[in-house]
């Protein structure tokens, strides 16, 4: 279908299409083999501008919105989910300092990410605290001009690969959630070092670690935002991120359509390319109208959030909810179109599948988006709009 995407918005695509094709096809199976983090494919999204797609041009970026960063995301999940991962994380750390940074934080720190020379990471997940993010046990205590950071951040992607982390940790603890606060961190401060990198089921080239914060220092002009501000920062980061995880969901989908399709033309059984038989084209098209649909609602809600609009919660949650369910059902079909070939090694959709669930499980589990969602439609209601 066509989206009337604007010239420069269809090159940026084709930009990313053409990386994902050149220089992450070829390298994926032996990255997910080796759980190898894709250092050399990021050199060349920072050589692309890539990373800078979402920045303001004031503090080096392109000065895009949303909708272009959901357009190469996409490009790159229908190569590899763990290399758009890597690269979609970077978004979702950065986000905390581009919505709520000060200029001086903004200029210190967005032209380096804007270029692609320091990688970002989120840290929000703790141990004991995923979907109930309000439970985070991390502290940070105010003495003289520092910050004290004392805890354990669980799962975290891009850990000990980023060179800058926003952190949420707790400030105020009798307030609760409302005792959050928002920190930058740099890699090689004192007291802050890596826990172990974890083996996951998928989205194996990308970097999963634990952030340890023993007695970390940092300077007090590395809070972002206000005290107490940390846990509204942390839901406003992933109101903006969430659509790229349907990004994501898009585009794996896409790439498991277009090689159970291959192959379907390829594979004769009974004298015929099994590509002929109704069983298997009501599964495809089945895959294209659900992905196309997905397609459709993940563009919408990021061409909304970059309209300005004040209350993007409901639309991004719906967006990652929609295209991740559907991820996961059209991969898992493409691995049943193809059948024992799809469950082999040798072809990607396996792989595909494997990678396809964590979309259903990061940035808020798809039951916590059914939450927010409903959440917001109460609201509304309650407001009679
Ligand atoms: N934007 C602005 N404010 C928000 C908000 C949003 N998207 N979501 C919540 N808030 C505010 C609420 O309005 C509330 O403010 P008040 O205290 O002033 O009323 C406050 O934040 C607490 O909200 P709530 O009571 O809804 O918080 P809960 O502890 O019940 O949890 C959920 C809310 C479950 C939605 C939240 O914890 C969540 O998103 N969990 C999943 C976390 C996640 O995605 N983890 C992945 C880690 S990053 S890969």
């Amino acid at each position: 279908m066509d989206y009337f995407l604007t010239e420069e918005q269809a090159m940026i695509r084709d930009l990313a299409g053409q990386i994902a094709a050149e220089k992450v096809v070829p390298v994926r199976e032996e990255l997910d083999e080796k759980e190898e983090f894709p250092r050399e494919i990021m050199k060349v999204l920072a050589q692309s501008d890539l990373f800078g797609l979402f920045i303001p041009e004031e503090y080096g970026g392109l000065g895009k919105g949303s909708f272009e960063l959901v357009l190469a995301v996409e490009e790159l999940s229908k190569a590899c989910l763990g290399v758009s991962t890597t690269y979609a994380a970077n978004a979702l750390g950065t986000y905390p300092i581009l919505l709520f940074g000060s200029d001086e934080q903004k200029k210190k720190y967005l032209p380096d990410i804007a270029a692609g020379k320091r990688l970002v990471a989120f840290g929000l997940t703790e141990a004991n605290a995923g979907s109930d993010a309000g439970g985070i046990q991390t502290t940070a205590r105010l003495e003289g001009s520092e910050y004290v950071l004392n805890g354990t951040k669980q799962w975290i992607t891009n850990g000990g690969e980023a060179e800058v982390y926003t952190v949420i940790a707790i400030t105020d603890k009798a307030k609760g959630a409302r005792g959050a606060s928002a920190f930058i961190v740099e890699k090689g401060t004192p007291g802050f070092s890596f826990g172990k990198k974890e083996k996951k089921m998928g989205i194996r080239a990308s970097s999963t670690s634990e952030l340890v914060f023993e007695d970390c220092r940092i300077p007090r002009e590395n809070l972002i935002a206000r005290e107490g501000m940390g846990f509204i920062v942390a839901m406003k980061t992933l109101d903006s991120s969430r659509v790229g995880v349907g990004a994501q969901g898009v585009g794996v989908a896409q790439g498991a359509i277009d090689e159970a399709l291959k192959f379907a033309r390829q594979r004769v059984q009974f004298g015929h390319p099994i590509v002929g038989f109704q069983a298997i084209q009501h599964m495809l098209a089945d895959m294209a109208t659900e992905t196309e649909a997905a397609r459709a609602l993940v563009y919408a809600a990021a061409r909304f959030i970059d309209s300005g609009a004040k209350d993007v919660t409901k639309a991004s949650a719906m967006a990652k909810l929609f295209a991740t369910d559907v991820a996961m059902k059209v991969t898992t079909n493409a691995v049943q179109v193809m059948g024992g070939s799809g469950y082999m090694r040798e072809y990607p959709v396996e792989k595909m599948m494997r990678d396809a669930k964590i979309l259903q499980i990061y940035e808020g589990t798809n039951q916590i988006q059914r939450n927010v969602i409903a959440q917001s439609l109460i609201k509304e209601a309650a407001k009679g709009k």
